[in-house]
């Protein structure tokens, strides 16, 4: 893996302004691997009249050409799978094997349908005595997070391109490796210079002016709640638009005719997948009082066998923030049947897969995002407790349904107040809209729904 000492603007890789880098280190073993330029105000005011500048071009390119640049785009990421894959796992720290079919796959896969949904989609049509027009909304700001590094540029920037918008980048600090990776991936793939462009730095610092930025006309951002509301307040401010991935405290919720031991265990690999850093994460698993003794014995013994196996969190403040939730749950008087506080390992930032019995609606841990590999199980008298404590949180992000009777689940559903619910087990769908309700955000990704993001509609009566 190459870390470049610059940042991609306008088709080359260009130097920072000023002198600051950000070091990048292995979270497995807290070594450093790499250095990367630390931009500013100036380099995201460059990338931004870059994008500017290559906005009409791309704009009027034909979607069938945007289209081929975004299948080229797929064709080297699948040709540079392996090196992306090793990339994500050396500054994330996630097992090589996830690395390889989500970290890399999944995007792959969403990449793909941009380029079909390039082609196919309607930005034309007539209505009645008016031509209605899907145009591109603009230059766009994408600023993500680390915790899939490539799938969280892709859900952005595939759309973005499909629509004919421009964008700027900014990823997250801790792994700017992937997003170089990605970077050389575009310009390889023939995406013309200033489409595309890459400016690495601190959120604060360069994330800030990229959201502040006038010639940006959409900020797409994902990340902590806190820095979604004040990207909000800024945008809003501009009169911006703005799309937002924030957080999420899901429920999966077993009702009685479930396969209990399937639920249990597909629901305990959903939490520790990935050291628990998925904003769509099931980390309330809400079971009958009857059954509920059973499914904690299950969740336990299922935690148990995934000892450090499930890789590192991404650096050292996550993991004090996650060792923070796991203390406060047992001072408020959770009971832990799986992990603990402790540290699994000398060197690297782990934390051992955890599991709270006897969690209650109100506790902090079945409120709050901990983002670590830790599950609370929760009892429910009846359906309709079931579904209040399921909707009881500010988050509404994902979630899941267990029944013997598909139908059932899916009516449970229906009266989630969630974006995207698996029935009985489930599975990633590149083209089904992911996003939030309530404070999990604004907008949608993926599919015919994100790229719906990035286009704005204009009617002519003729
Ligand atoms: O997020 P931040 P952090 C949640 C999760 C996690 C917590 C903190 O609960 O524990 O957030 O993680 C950029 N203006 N999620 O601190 O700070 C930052 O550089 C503009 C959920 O890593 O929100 C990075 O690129 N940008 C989540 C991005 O925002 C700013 C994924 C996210 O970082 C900025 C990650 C500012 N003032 C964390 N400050 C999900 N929804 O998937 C920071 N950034």
């Amino acid at each position: 893996m190459k870390a470049h000492d610059g940042m991609y603007i306008d088709g080359t890789w260009r130097p920072a302004v000023g002198r600051d880098v950000i070091e990048v280190v292995n979270p497995a073993d807290e070594q450093v691997i790499g250095q990367v330029p630390a931009g500013d105000a100036r380099d995201v005011d460059t990338a931004v009249r870059a994008a500017r500048a290559a906005l009409p071009g791309w704009a009027a390119t034909p979607p069938a050409e945007r289209a081929a640049r975004l299948a080229a785009l797929r064709d080297v990421l699948v040709a540079r799978a392996g090196e992306i894959a090793e990339t994500v796992t050396a500054e994330l720290g996630s097992p090589l094997k996830l690395s390889q079919t989500v970290h890399v796959g999944a995007p792959i896969a969403v990449a793909g349908s941009y380029a079909e949904l390039a082609a196919t989609y309607a930005f034309e049509e007539r209505i009645g005595n008016s031509t209605v027009y899907q145009e591109p909304i603009g230059v766009v700001g994408a600023i993500t997070p680390w915790n899939y590094p490539l799938h969280q540029i892709v859900a952005k920037v595939a759309p973005a391109l499909a629509a004919g918008c421009t964008v700027v980048l900014k990823p997250a600090e801790d792994t700017p490796l992937t997003a170089q990776a990605f970077a050389g991936a575009v310009h390889e793939a023939g995406v013309p210079a200033g489409v595309f462009n890459l400016v690495t730095g601190l959120g604060p610092v360069a994330g800030q002016a990229l959201a502040e930025h006038p010639g940006v006309d959409l900020v797409s951002f994902t990340g902590s709640t806190a820095v979604g509301k004040k990207i909000a307040a800024i945008a809003g401010a501009a009169v911006k638009k703005v799309a937002l991935e924030l957080g999420g405290k899901s429920a999966n919720v077993i009702l009685p005719g479930a396969d209990l031991a399937k639920a249990v265990n597909v629901g305990v690999a959903n939490v520790m997948s990935n050291s628990g850093q998925t904003c769509s994460a099931w980390t309330r698993m809400l079971v009958h009082r009857d059954q509920y003794d059973e499914a904690v014995e299950l969740a336990a013994t299922a935690a148990a066998k995934y000892g450090d196996r499930i890789g590192p969190v991404v650096n050292a403040k996550q993991r004090e923030r996650v060792r923070g939730y796991i203390e406060k749950g047992i001072a408020e008087g959770a009971r832990l049947v799986a992990g603990g506080p402790e540290a699994p390992r000398e060197r690297g930032y782990f934390v051992s897969p955890t599991v709270f019995a006897d969690v209650t609606p109100g506790m902090t841990i079945a409120q709050e995002e901990i983002f670590g590999p830790v599950l609370s199980v929760l009892a429910y008298e009846d359906e309709e407790d079931a579904l209040r404590i399921a909707n009881g949180t500010v988050y509404g992000l994902a979630g899941a349904v267990w029944a013997g009777d598909e139908a059932e689940a899916v009516a449970f559903a229906r009266r989630m107040e969630t974006g995207q619910v698996d029935i009985n087990g489930g599975r990633f769908n590149p083209l089904a809209p992911f996003g939030g309700y309530k404070q999990s955000g604004v907008g949608r990704e993926l599919g015919v729904h994100g790229l719906a993001e990035y286009l704005q509609t204009k009617s002519l009566q003729f």
